[in-house]
């Protein structure tokens, strides 16, 4: 696995981010052997933080370093398999905080300069407000406003902002703290390859990462290999990780000086981000870092705390309506004659312009949708998949065809029914023409740059708008697990049907 020769926005989304092998220059980056603490590697900027060049470093005792007491604590760390605390530390008249983890076969370490001193009172004061100022609402855009001021008031950033992702990994800017002469983001609107699956899936582990200074000069971690695994160091976990060269672009187009971001983790998936910028370069230490990592976890929990009462609401409610039906059904003989007739039609289970039963060759239409001819080869389209219970918001992207009827079924929530492979229930969902706000146009955004003659990340952060072409509204957890169990409901009904017909023929 090696590095790319060049990297570039047609294949950033593979660049290696992980084994950069460079470190960001407001700490050092050591790597040592887990067994022996003999130094191994490490970032070339040991003579201005350890007053030690690196030629002398390499391959000297870690306890030199540290000294014997924070050495037995490693070593037992590892022996126990416990974690490593932070661990304050004075070398060269400086304070810096170490941070060890173990990556693959080598022990690294973080040296970084505690900077601000610790103030147990303040940290407990910001505790406090944190869990105060997140105190349970039943709204998440009211959740992510305090969070993002809760996140600018403790930490300073010039502009904070709550990056929502959505089902394709774009991203929507869902709130904003900033300072007032900056033009405002809010509701602005990014590609996925903006922040591409590498580094989202580097957030799931680390969480909070900062960037304390875009222009720093990335200082190289030597030697590149690792002598004690033969390859390149695993920086994932690192918090001293250099940044890759296409996002320090990009921050720079931006004017931006220095970033936090942090995870926003719900249900272990990725959520969103606490995006900070800052327009000159700033440093917050490690135990300031523990704080954000706090809020988010709790801003995280909260969220899933609202969305798990959105869901439970939304499926009480529907369960009634659907037990009506379901009741309804009972003294019909036939499933599509009787879903027909039901006081409530069962296209109000779930939000839509309208639906199709398609059972043993009949169809029945209920409500705005394509014609009858055009559901039955969306009907063909469904039953070449495998998913028992398929949807999609863009049903134009997998089926072409959709484009014709895009008005009343750009989206689809269907599920097979029985056992034969094309008895179906659909519902359909219209095009919402929304305009949305891009932040740089998504189609424009390779631009060459002739000065520099290589492809670089979109220069122009210029509001762009693009019509949505095609798309529905999302359907939702609750409108799925709805469709799972009414589908339940009529598979029962079906075998009873079945039952009874056995029983008649006996
Ligand atoms: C990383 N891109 C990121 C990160 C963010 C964004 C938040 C994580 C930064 C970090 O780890 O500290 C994107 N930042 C945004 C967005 C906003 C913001 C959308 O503030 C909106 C307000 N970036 C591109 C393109 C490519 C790219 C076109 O724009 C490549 C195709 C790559 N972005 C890229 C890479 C990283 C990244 C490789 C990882 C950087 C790293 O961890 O070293």
């Amino acid at each position: 696995f090696s590095y790319p020769e060049k990297v570039d926005v047609q294949n950033c989304d593979k660049e290696p981010i992980h084994i950069i092998g460079k470190a960001q220059a407001h700490g050092v980056i050591v790597a040592a052997n887990p067994k022996t603490f003999e130094v191994t590697q490490a970032s070339e900027n040991t003579l201005k933080f350890f007053g030690i060049s690196h030629k002398d470093f390499l391959g000297i005792s870690l306890e030199k370093l540290i000294g014997k007491l924070p050495v037995k604590r490693l070593q037992a760390s590892i022996a126990e398999e416990s974690g490593f605390a932070a661990e304050d530390l004075k070398i060269n008249e400086n304070n810096f905080v170490m941070l060890a983890h173990l990556s693959e076969d080598n022990l690294i370490l973080d040296f970084e300069i505690l900077g601000k001193t610790w103030n147990p009172t303040h940290f407990q004061q910001q505790l406090t407000s944190i869990i105060n100022g997140l105190d349970t609402t039943n709204s998440i855009p009211t959740l992510c406003d305090r969070a993002a001021k809760l996140m600018k008031n403790i930490f300073g950033y010039d502009r904070v902002m709550v990056y929502r992702f959505d089902e394709e990994w774009n991203g929507e800017v869902v709130a904003e703290e900033k300072e007032e002469h900056l033009e405002s983001w809010l509701d602005l609107h990014y590609p996925a390859s903006d922040i591409p699956s590498q580094s989202r899936k580097l957030f799931l582990n680390h969480k909070v990462r900062i960037i304390s200074d875009v222009n720093y000069e990335p200082v190289p971690i030597a030697p590149e290999i690792s002598p004690v695994t033969n390859k390149p160091l695993d920086l994932s976990r690192s918090a001293l990780r250099g940044v890759s060269p296409i996002h320090i672009e990009y921050l720079q187009n931006m004017k931006v000086g220095a970033s936090l971001t942090a995870a926003i983790i719900v249900n272990g998936n990725l959520w969103g981000l606490v995006a900070c910028h800052h327009y000159s370069a700033k440093f917050i230490n490690y135990y300031q870092r523990e704080t954000c990592k706090f809020l988010t976890q709790i801003f995280s929990n909260n969220i899933s705390t609202i969305q798990t009462g959105i869901f439970n609401k939304k499926i009480n409610e529907n369960s009634e309506l659907r037990q009506r039906i379901v009741e309804e059904l009972k003294i019909e003989d036939s499933l599509a004659e009787g879903l027909a007739k039901t006081s409530v039609p069962f296209t109000s289970l779930i939000e839509s312009g309208g639906g199709a039963v398609i059972l043993d060759n009949e169809i029945k239409l209920f409500g705005k949708t394509p014609k009858e001819a055009e559901v039955l080869e969306i009907r063909d389209f469904l039953a070449q998949k495998d998913e028992v219970i398929f949807h999609t918001k863009n049903l134009k992207s997998q089926y072409p065809k959709a484009e014709n009827y895009k008005k009343s079924a750009s989206g689809i929530l269907s599920f097979k029914l029985g056992r034969a492979e094309d008895n179906f229930i659909i519902w359909f969902r219209p095009e919402v023409a929304e305009t949305v706000s891009w932040g740089g146009d998504p189609n424009n955004k390779v631009s060459y740059n002739e000065e520099k003659q290589r492809l670089s990340p979109r220069k122009s952060f210029e509001k762009w708008t693009e019509k949505l072409d095609g798309i529905s509204h999302s359907w939702q957890d609750y409108d799925l697990e709805t469709a799972k169990v009414f589908r339940e409901n009529l598979n029962q009904f079906l075998l009873a049907k079945q039952k009874e017909e056995i029983s008649r023929l006996n």
